[in-house]
């Protein structure tokens, strides 16, 4: 069995495997202690364990039940099971992308019929913020289809960071990979979170991105966590891997040390003109199951239920919340495509007797 366990040191670490003896159990598993979080939302220290990527496949195997049960045990554990946590997104700078990960309507590579547009202004980007605000958000999220920004794009990223944070919203931004010393300054500006995912498991990432590898995702990973900023870090499940390269993507993002403290598990969105337009449908119930090792592995993340649930259905999505995932993104919109709109999304947290969580601080 291998297992992986990535530190965020001060500087990039290399994307290398140790092997642990044949059958190591829970018990014989080292533990590492997380630091205090640099999050606004500051957590206590809490063991964490490394898990081999067969404890994972293990727990994504066990009967439906039990894993709901274990799921709920620890998710009970450190948040309350009722509430969510609400992030709007907004596309702040959309398509005209050079990278080919072939899920992304927004690559040059693919035509989607998504247009290239410029970076927003400030001031439309501040409005979208209130609104977000007044429909009850408490993070808001902006995306950029670049494959790292340059200088002056994190200077003016800067700026909507700032913005964002005078209403009091929690900011978080996805700009792709950073270069020495933006991380620096976007956290100067305020930003609360930064947003880069793995997408999948190291040895599926070639099939689906050609572009960059797995280790530039690390590498970011690691200039953003060495910034202080929270890392929001998850991937896409539904994209052909299998039932052992989701455990590989899991286990990648509960090795990383320390874990996320938000992950975010979307469902592929098919976008047609996309290579992965014609995927065959995932068993929904295996998507239920990816969250809820999500949750088992990472006890005290955010365990954000992303992109996907407007095709999802009301008793998918409640199965979802029941292993475990507290937090959605609200809005109409994702960065290109639809998402349930806030009357369904809040008529289906009444049902369920969920409640948004508040805003921190
Ligand atoms: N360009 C930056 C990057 O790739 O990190 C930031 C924007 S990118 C659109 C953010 C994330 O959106 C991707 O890492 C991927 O997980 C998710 N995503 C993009 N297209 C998707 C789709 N069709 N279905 C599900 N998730 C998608
Ligand atoms: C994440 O993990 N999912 C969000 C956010 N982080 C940036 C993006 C989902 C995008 C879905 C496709 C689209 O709307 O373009
Ligand atoms: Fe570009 Fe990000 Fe889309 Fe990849 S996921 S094509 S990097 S916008």
């Amino acid at each position: 069995m291998s297992h992986t366990a990535h530190a965020a040191q001060a500087t990039p670490t290399t994307h290398t495997r140790t092997r642990t003896p044949a059958g190591a159990g829970a018990a014989a598993q080292p533990l590492q202690f997380h630091p205090p979080r640099s999050s606004p939302v500051a957590r206590h220290a809490v063991a964490q364990r490394v898990w081999t990527v067969a404890e994972v496949q293990a727990l994504l195997e066990l009967p439906f039940s039990e894993l709901m049960y274990q799921a709920q045990t620890v998710h009970r554990a450190h948040f309350d099971p009722n509430q969510v946590e609400l992030a709007t997104l907004l596309s702040v700078k959309t398509g005209g992308c050079p990278e080919d990960c072939g899920y992304c309507p927004q690559s040059v590579h693919f035509d989607t019929g998504v247009e290239a547009g410029k970076l927003m202004a400030v001031d439309q980007v501040r409005e979208a913020a209130e609104r977000a605000k007044t429909a009850g958000a408490t993070r808001f999220c902006m995306g950029a289809a670049w494959r790292a920004p340059k200088d002056r794009d994190v200077a003016a990223v800067a700026e909507l960071v700032r913005a964002v944070k005078d209403t009091g919203l929690e900011a978080c931004c996805t700009l792709g990979m950073l270069d020495e010393g933006h991380a620096e300054l976007l956290r100067e500006a305020g930003l609360d979170y930064y947003n880069h995912n793995l997408d999948t498991a190291p040895d599926f990432y070639g099939e689906i991105i050609s572009t960059r590898d797995f280790q530039d995702r690390l590498d970011t990973l690691v200039r953003v966590r060495n910034a202080g900023i929270s890392v929001c870090c998850g991937g896409i499940v539904g994209m052909g891997e299998s039932r052992l390269q989701r455990a590989g993507l899991i286990a990648e993002l509960a090795n990383l040390a320390p874990y996320p403290e938000s992950v975010p598990i979307n469902h592929l969105v098919k976008v047609a003109g996309t290579p992965l337009a014609e995927q065959p449908d995932l068993d929904p119930l295996e998507f239920v199951r990816t969250i809820a090792v999500a949750r088992i592995t990472m006890p005290t993340a955010r365990v954000r239920l992303s992109a996907g649930r407007q095709s999802m259905g009301d008793a998918v999505q409640a199965l979802c919340f029941v292993a475990g995932a507290n937090s959605i993104f609200y809005g109409e919109k994702l960065l290109t495509t639809p998402n349930p709109d806030v009357d369904a999304d809040m008529a289906l947290l009444q049902r369920l007797g969920m409640k948004p969580a508040r805003a921190v601080g």
